[in-house]
């Protein structure tokens, strides 16, 4: 019996690719150039499932989807699915699945880092140590900042941002949170204004979903708001955050600090932002663990598996409820 044809978007890691070849014939795209041209023409009238990232930088738009015609199912290797055309597949009845929970504590162990590092600067320790200018110039400066003195405002309240905010609780800081809607199961205060609540804090933890909706959701209004003393954490989607207007806002201290692990156009970042002395940079490592990674590619694997046996996927996003192949 021939095996459905699935698509690699960009190179998988082996646990996912070994598992998928078992159940289908797999090819892998090429990143560029001629040789990924030829091969999606090639296969693509008969791919009938996709197995991408964004990390593979490839969007799957409706221009992109539109190449598939036979396309049954999308595993996305993250929990996010920014870079996924939903409202498309769901009025093809293509069936998109993430890898939600597998990485919810892993983030939210290195949204703690981050946060961390940003106020009390340990990389910058770090490298003073590692010149070796402690011996010869004395002790490190006091930090500016701390922790001990913050309120933080969670911009976000899903299943990775309850796991920031109980760990934030934990280290005794008081937290309050925006979303789009108050959430029935959340205790911490709630806020349906993003600029009132910057108003009331110095701290923000972004961790919204990405996409059309979150676009630039932190611009130069909210950045005012939230004020001199202010700190931005980002491990969401770079587009949430308005670059220039943050980069300004850190130049001129209308904020203190900002600790980003996202960016607009990755891996490609804007390369001024490696000139801005008080930010932490991160090369989105958020769920970047061989444990988590591992829990992923599982997930990931699972759910289009789940296709081939005419099993029911594991996690299909809300966008595309299962309801059968
Ligand atoms: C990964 C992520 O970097 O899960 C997500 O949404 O952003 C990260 O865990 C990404 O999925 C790799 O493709």
């Amino acid at each position: 019996m021939t095996k459905p044809v699935l698509l690699e978007t960009g190179p998988m890691m082996a646990l996912i690719t070994s598992q998928l070849a078992e159940a289908f014939t797999v090819h892998t795209l090429p990143d560029a150039g001629p040789a990924r041209d030829a091969m999606l023409a090639k296969v693509a009238p008969d791919v009938v499932a996709l197995c991408t990232g964004g990390h593979t930088g490839v969007k799957s738009d409706a221009a992109m989807l539109a190449r598939f015609p036979k396309l049954r199912v999308i595993g996305n290797f993250g929990v996010g699915y920014d870079s996924i055309d939903v409202v498309t597949a769901a009025k093809r009845g293509i069936i998109v699945t993430n890898t939600p929970d597998v990485l919810s504590e892993e983030v939210a162990d290195t949204a703690l880092g981050l946060l961390l590092n940003t106020v009390r600067e340990f990389g910058r320790a770090e490298n003073y140590l590692r010149s070796g200018a402690w011996a010869t110039q004395g002790d490190y400066q006091l930090t500016r900042g701390s922790l001990r003195d913050r309120t933080l405002g969670m911009v976000g309240m899903g299943r990775i941002g309850q796991a920031i905010a109980k760990r934030v609780a934990a280290f005794g800081v008081p937290v309050v949170y925006f979303s789009r809607s108050k959430k029935a199961d959340v205790a911490f205060p709630y806020y349906s204004n993003l600029v009132e609540m910057a108003k009331a804090v110095d701290t923000l933890m972004v961790i919204t979903p990405g996409g059309p909706e979150t676009k630039n959701m932190i611009n130069a209004e909210v950045l005012s708001a939230l004020g001199k003393r202010g700190v931005l954490i980002n491990v969401a989607r770079g587009t949430v955050v308005d670059e220039p207007a943050l980069m300004a806002a850190l130049r001129n201290g209308t904020i203190e600090a900002a600790g980003l692990d996202v960016f607009w156009n990755e891996p490609n970042i804007n390369p001024e932002w490696l000139s801005v002395p008080n930010v932490t940079l991160l090369p989105h490592v958020g769920s970047a663990s061989i444990h988590t990674r591992n829990g992923m590619g599982q997930l990931t694997a699972d759910n289009l598996v789940a296709y081939a046996k005419g099993a029911v996927p594991k996690t299909p996003v809300a966008e595309t409820p299962f309801k059968g192949w």
